[in-house]
């Protein structure tokens, strides 16, 4: 329970009520203060806030040791298979927070804090989030360690401790700027480093052939370089079960040997620059989602966390007292996107090279341990390493993935006799004036699984991009549609309308998700709704006054909250948004007493810094938010609100404010999105398009309660094959609108600020803004009528949230589970690993 305050169920063996692990309020004040003193040094007198979230961070920490040691040390004794999930990002969020709900102390903890005369929700605020991933992708990998521990599945998490993660966005003269995250700056209190897990991962050089006195062939490779990699690990506890999993993420660093060796023969500054090198591996996130940069350091940040990785699977593995030929029967490791796909021939390396497993041995337990995900079909964010750079990073996994592409291409050349075209594309390097090593085939012919992340994206993998693998292997595609957290995307984050849910429903939707169904029945109880509405309306009046506070923005929290919260993109279409606001302007302009219904645009979201055009969409919305805000003809009835920063901590204060979800990507483009989820299940009504996992909510929710606008897949590509011409749409409102933004209408009369933008749009418009804009107007006028009968409207959004389960991140595990990873769960006993008087 969340809202009570009697304490948890004590199942652990640990009676004695100490400093370190006792729940009672008086040890929890004691706990707190002793950590202010012994830990920051400080008297209460002197101490800063942060001092004092530091103080409860290490306190929360100590209660959650016991479930950590004790299920690492069972997944040791075990014979189970354990779940590694490898991504090259976590975007985990502030965990205090969470951790709190996931023990059930938040209500104990919120006391003792109070009593301390503190404020819990100021401490938690002070919290700097590990913003170690770009969007979705990474967003999606933090939902699954947590649903992963909360079903009570051994597993652990492996990526990259970057010390600076995404960075701050600043937002100046309504343009993006991009400030470092510095999230480390006063420590991190939730990983714990463990100097004595480390590896050596080798880069660059060559390799050398020879002939052992046995005869046998092997292999040497002979690095330039030299990096350790240290693991920091970091607890991520189950929902209110003693499951404590692991997240390890790698720093790289010097090896000890080097600077030694270096300043031995008298080279100081080589000494000092390839310590440099070393520790730049893991220094910085890069900030690109969904479009690659095809950088070297980029691949030799991923090749150093999957080899840290997998040296520390086997290490394991060794340790459980398996033998490496049986490696997959202690880990199956899932590939998050191709970031992680060099793992398919460093682990042959390891079994060939360091191991000396013969070929067919080495694949047969390589392509028994992967599976892979596919996250994207844009074939801007499909990775290719060109040759040269990669031979001159990996030169033996260059040797590894030619042998592996010659026996698979005698395979496929036997399978389709003659077919040279198949070959071609089919092959793991491409050809042609670059040739490049395909990581996406790579992952696919070293998996026994393939998937997609919603119905649809899984559906066009078979058909585009991954078609012809898809007639090789039909029996390894399969789709996992994603899913959130509903601890932290509800209960954390929407305190207010998870108490009113549990009023009615009791608590078990909370790890159940589909109970919410019972929800249904009070759909047409009035005062229900009521209730219903009023939560929505406290949670804008708070979104509002914080809008207020930071920009000084006054916002009318009755009007319709209208929301669209993502990375900026072409293909997301922010400013197909963007011209449906213009033509409300201009409809107000031209009928000043025209009755509309007051609305608050609220856009946030960052830009890749090198995205010229996705910066430009920012400093679009902010300068149609100038004119928009200040004309006195508006009156009020709307506004325009870019919200600066948009992250974890940001998102939680928004989606439950939301009245209106904006899903607006083209179809066939977004592969399933989550913050469709994340809106849904706090109560918004979504406006989209039939893309991504939009497709399964609107099936989920009822066709009656989604807004439903555009093209679908199959009409977008019948329109581009059949010639695309965006004049054919170019006239009355939308020519309007077009105009005035190229004329400088909204950007001080200077007409070239968004040409770039606009020229993109009229002379190609590859995301068919204009084929779809009467539609999107049209629904967004179904939407405000809808609106105006707020009691209907409450109906809708109880449906919505009732009808949700099947989008918590629980199912989609429980699916990998049972299809794809083949483990159960495995329950952890709590027990005391340190018995008093040994
Ligand atoms: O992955 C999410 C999906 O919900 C989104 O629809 C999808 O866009 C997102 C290169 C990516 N796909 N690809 C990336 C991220 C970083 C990078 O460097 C690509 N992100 C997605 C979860 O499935």
């Amino acid at each position: 329970k969340t809202s009570n305050n009697s304490l948890p169920p004590n199942n652990n063996n640990v009676t004695v009520e100490d400093d370190r692990t006792g729940l009672s309020i008086p040890t929890l004040k004691r706990a707190i203060a002793d950590n202010l003193f012994y830990i920051q040094g400080k008297f209460p007198t002197i101490a800063t806030e942060n001092d004092y979230y530091m103080a409860l961070a290490y306190t929360i920490r100590d209660r959650m040791l016991q479930r950590w040691a004790v299920t690492v040390d069972s997944y040791l004794q075990s014979k189970t298979r354990v779940v590694s999930y490898l991504s090259a990002e976590y975007l985990l969020g502030p965990h205090l927070g969470n951790n709190l709900i996931n023990l059930g102390i938040y209500d104990r903890v919120k006391q003792a804090v109070e009593e301390l005369g503190l404020d819990l929700e100021h401490l938690i605020a002070q919290e700097e989030e590990p913003g170690l991933g770009n969007g979705g992708l990474g967003r999606l990998a933090a939902c699954y360690m947590d649903s992963l521990a909360t079903l009570e599945i051994p597993a652990i998490g492996y990526g990259i401790r970057y010390e600076f993660g995404i960075f701050d966005q600043e937002i100046r003269d309504g343009w993006q700027v991009e400030i470092t995250d510095q999230w480390l700056r006063y420590g991190n209190p939730w990983e714990i480093r463990r100097p004595e897990v480390t590896y050596e991962v080798k880069l660059g050089g060559h390799v050398e052939h020879y002939t052992d006195s046995h005869g046998h062939y092997g292999s040497n490779w002979v690095p330039d370089l030299v990096v350790k990699g240290v693991a920091y690990d970091t607890p991520i506890l189950g929902y209110q079960v003693n499951t404590a999993n692991t997240l390890r993420l790698w720093k790289s660093e010097a090896p000890e040997s080097f600077d030694f060796q270096a300043f031995n023969v008298g080279d100081y500054y080589g000494a000092v620059n390839e310590k440099v090198i070393c520790e730049n591996i893991s220094k910085i996130l890069y900030p690109n989602d969904e479009q690659i940069q095809g950088k070297e350091l980029r691949l030799r940040q991923q090749y150093f966390f999957v080899s840290c990785s997998l040296q520390d699977m086997i290490a394991l593995h060794l340790r459980r007292g398996g033998k490496v030929e049986n490696f997959y029967e202690t880990f199956v490791v899932q590939l998050n996107d191709t970031h992680p796909a060099i793992s398919v021939a460093e682990l042959m390396r390891l079994l060939l090279d360091e191991h000396e497993l013969d070929w067919e041995t080495a694949w047969d337990v390589t392509t028994r341990t992967f599976a892979y995900t596919n996250h994207t079909l844009l074939p801007e964010a499909l990775e290719k390493w060109n040759l040269d750079l990669f031979a001159s990073i990996l030169p033996r996994h260059l040797e590894i993935i030619y042998e592996i592409n010659r026996r698979f291409l005698d395979e496929v050349a036997i399978r389709f006799p003659g077919d040279e075209g198949k070959l071609w594309s089919l092959s793991l390097i491409e050809e042609g004036e670059e040739k490049s090593i395909r990581m996406a085939h790579l992952a696919c012919v070293g998996s026994f699984a393939i998937n997609g992340v919603a119905q649809l994206h899984s559906e066009l993998l078979k058909e585009t991009v991954l078609k012809d693998w898809y007639e090789l292997y039909p029996e390894k595609f399969s789709n996992k549609t994603n899913g959130v957290t509903p601890r932290r995307w509800m209960v954390l984050s929407n305190p207010r309308l998870t108490e009113l849910i549990t009023s009615k429903i009791g608590d078990g939707w909370i790890k159940n998700l589909e109970e919410l169904k019972g929800l249904e029945k009070f759909a047409d109880d009035g005062a229900f709704r009521k209730q219903w509405m009023d939560v929505k309306l406290a949670v804008k009046k708070d979104l509002a006054s914080q809008v207020e506070q930071q920009q000084g923005i006054k916002i009318n929290p009755e009007s319709l909250f209208d929301v669209q919260v993502k990375r900026i993109h072409e293909y997301k279409r922010q400013h197909l948004n963007v011209l449906h606001i213009i033509t409300l302007y201009n409809r107000l302009k031209q009928h000043p007493d025209l009755d509309i219904v007051p609305r608050t645009f609220i856009f946030g979201g960052k830009a890749a810094p090198s995205y010229h055009v996705a910066k430009l969409m920012i400093k679009l919305i902010t300068s149609v938010a100038e004119v928009v805000n200040h004309d006195p003809d508006v009156r009020d009835r709307i506004k325009v609100v870019f919200m600066p920063d948009y992250n974890v901590t940001n998102s939680q204060k928004i989606y439950p404010a939301a009245d209106l979800s904006e899903q607006i990507s083209l179809a066939g483009k977004e592969a399933s999105g989550t913050g469709n989820m994340k809106f849904s299940l706090n109560g918004a009504l979504t406006i989209g398009t039939l893309d991504g996992a939009n497709v399964e909510i609107r099936e989920c929710v009822g066709e009656e309660n989604f807004f439903l606008f555009g093209l679908t897949a199959q009409e977008v590509e019948q329109l581009k094959s059949s010639g695309y011409n965006p004049w054919d749409y170019y006239h009355d409102s939308l020519k309007q609108a077009i105009d005035q933004i190229s004329s400088g209408f909204f950007s001080h009369r200077d007409g070239s600020l968004f040409q770039r933008l606009v020229n993109s749009l009229l002379y190609d418009d590859r995301y068919l803004l204009f084929a779809d804009y009467h539609s999107y107007i049209e629904c967004q006028d179904r939407v405000a009528e809808a609106y105006r009968d707020k009691d209907k409207w409450a109906k809708m959004s109880i449906l919505n949230v009732a009808r949700m389960g099947k989008f918590s991140s629980d199912r989609s595990i429980k699916e990998y589970c049972e299809d794809i990873w083949k483990v159960k769960p495995v329950p952890v006993e709590l027990y005391d690993l340190c018995p008093d008087g040994e």
